[in-house]
């Protein structure tokens, strides 16, 4: 194991959003390794609170492993059908927190209070920090606020003590004992990076490690600080290509690295997580903004589903061509309001290339799938060939091995674009696919170094080696 998603071959993740075990093992085995992806990140399997909401799962009470997602066997199952499937499994994992609700009983029925976890944590293992009313954090441009103070109440643990840094490695061993592969460590900026390092160096294997540490302006704990222990979500990558899309123009989005982001090698990158996609950008009157029934979740924004000009689709076609970062795909459900669980008990149901029953399964969306193929063929391939003729148009290729064209306007774009594929027949993957040698979707045929294409209005095509044919529409 590595402590980084292997670049080339099978980087893509997918954040199977509330996915109960016994869905995700299904889904491993009938499309998700299958169709390429390396790994998939899971809800936080630890006991937790009582609730209707996705969010109970973010605020344990035991290590035991007994969640809404299903019990340690049906974990321990999951993980091993993914691995048939080759597909590795990343953990959503708190080390930062316990339960912020005063007293209770979990999931599993161990009872806790805000800072006694019986056989576990007491007072003493948990940060007081004294600075604020509550001890809640207020001021995020205080680094010992954010870092000793509690997150929306969520009981704080001393990660700077020996016994709480043994726990949590116990913790993470455990699920390393089980199969897992990853994790990603959420509200890592309320954690000392040396406190994940020192937690870390505990661990039995290597695990990938991904860290949330969402940048903000001004603020003292930066997302620079963590690379030392694994990749870091860049989160300025999601705003700078929401705003790209949206209207800022997405011909600036050729150079990444050398923003003052952490580098592409360390980045983890997504169009949206679970909490940007229940931030509305656009088109939202401002009282709805005013009135949001929780700050906790203006975090950061994103395009999502419902973000106008099919730019959610567009966004993810270049955000699986572009290669920077390690991408992560959110496969999520539709919500009527910022709390609500998931549907059918979060059991996830699928149609072939796309949701069912109220589960949006955007892994399974041909773009999307299709670029997980084209990700995996071009692996660490340097970009060529951009051409940017308008600001909402841009097309590259990727060494010798792909080209993509993304048109990001209301009219279609036809042009020949000058490409190092070989000469030969290849299928669009965003609007099919490769079969028994023919294609699908469309095809294109690259002749002498150029194709010609007409890349329909706010739409994409792309081509790479690892799908060929002929004929198709
Ligand atoms: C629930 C209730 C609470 C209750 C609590 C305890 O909603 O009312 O007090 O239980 O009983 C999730 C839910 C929470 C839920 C919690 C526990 O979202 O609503 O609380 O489970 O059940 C900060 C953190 C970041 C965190 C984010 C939500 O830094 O780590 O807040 N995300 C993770 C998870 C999330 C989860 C938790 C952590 C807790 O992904 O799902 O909460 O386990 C700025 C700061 C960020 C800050 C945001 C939001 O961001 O920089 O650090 O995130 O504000 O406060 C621009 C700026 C950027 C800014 C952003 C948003 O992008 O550049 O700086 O806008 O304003």
């Amino acid at each position: 194991l590595t402590s980084r998603a292997p670049s080339g071959s099978k980087s893509v993740i997918i954040q199977m959003f509330e996915w109960t075990w016994d869905s995700i093992a299904s889904e491993c085995a009938n499309f998700i390794g299958p169709a390429g992806y390396g790994f998939v990140q899971v809800s936080p399997p630890a006991e937790h609170i009582q609730g209707s909401q996705w969010w109970t799962d973010y605020q344990p009470v035991s290590y035991t492993l007994t969640s809404k997602r299903g019990n340690r066997s049906q974990f321990q199952n999951m993980i091993s059908k993914c691995h048939s499937a080759g597909v590795k499994v990343i953990v959503d994992t708190l080390f930062n927190h316990m339960a912020g609700i005063e007293s209770g009983t979990g999931v599993g029925g161990s009872s806790f209070s805000h800072y006694n976890y019986p056989g576990i944590y007491q007072t003493q293992d948990f940060h007081h920090c004294g600075l604020t009313s509550g001890d809640d954090i207020s001021n995020y441009n205080d680094r010992n606020q954010v870092q000793t103070c509690e997150l929306v109440n969520l009981a704080d643990l001393a990660t700077n003590t020996d016994y709480v840094r043994g726990r949590l490695a116990q913790y993470a061993n455990d699920l390393i004992s089980l199969g897992a592969d990853g994790f990603r460590l959420d509200a890592a900026k309320h954690i000392a990076a040396g406190d994940i390092g020192n937690i870390i160096s505990r661990l039995s294997t290597r695990p990938y490690i991904t860290q949330e540490v969402i940048w903000g302006s001004g603020e003292p704990v930066q997302p620079s600080e963590y690379t030392g222990n694994g990749d870091v979500q860049e989160f300025r990558y999601t705003t700078t290509v929401r705003d790209a899309f949206l209207g800022g123009g997405i011909s600036s989005l050729q150079n990444l690295d050398g923003r003052g982001w952490v580098s592409g090698n360390q980045a983890n990158v997504f169009i949206a997580n679970h909490d940007t996609e229940r931030v509305w950008t656009t088109h939202i009157p401002l009282f709805v903004i005013l009135f949001s029934d929780n700050r906790g979740y203006q975090n950061g924004g994103s395009l999502n589903i419902n973000s106008p000009s099919n730019t959610y689709i567009t966004a993810h076609i270049f955000s699986l061509a572009h290669p920077y970062g390690t991408p992560t795909v959110l496969s999520s459900f539709s919500f009527s309001n910022n709390d609500a669980g998931p549907p059918n008990g979060g059991s996830g149901t699928c149609s072939t290339t796309g949701g069912s029953g109220g589960w949006h399964c955007q892994h399974r969306f041909v773009a999307i799938s299709g670029m997980v193929g084209f990700r995996n063929k071009v692996g660490t391939a340097g970009i060529t060939n951009w051409v940017a003729p308008q600001s909402q148009r841009i097309a590259f290729g990727r060494g010798s091995l792909g080209y993509v064209a993304i048109n990001n306007v209301d009219s279609a774009w036809t042009a020949t674009f000058s490409t190092s594929l070989p000469s030969g027949t290849y299928c669009d993957v965003i609007s099919g696919k490769s079969s028994s040698g023919s294609c699908t979707g469309a095809a294109y045929t690259v002749s002498g170094g150029s194709f010609t294409a007409t890349v329909a209005a706010r739409s994409a095509i792309a081509i790479h080696t690892g799908a060929l044919g002929s004929g198709g529409g």
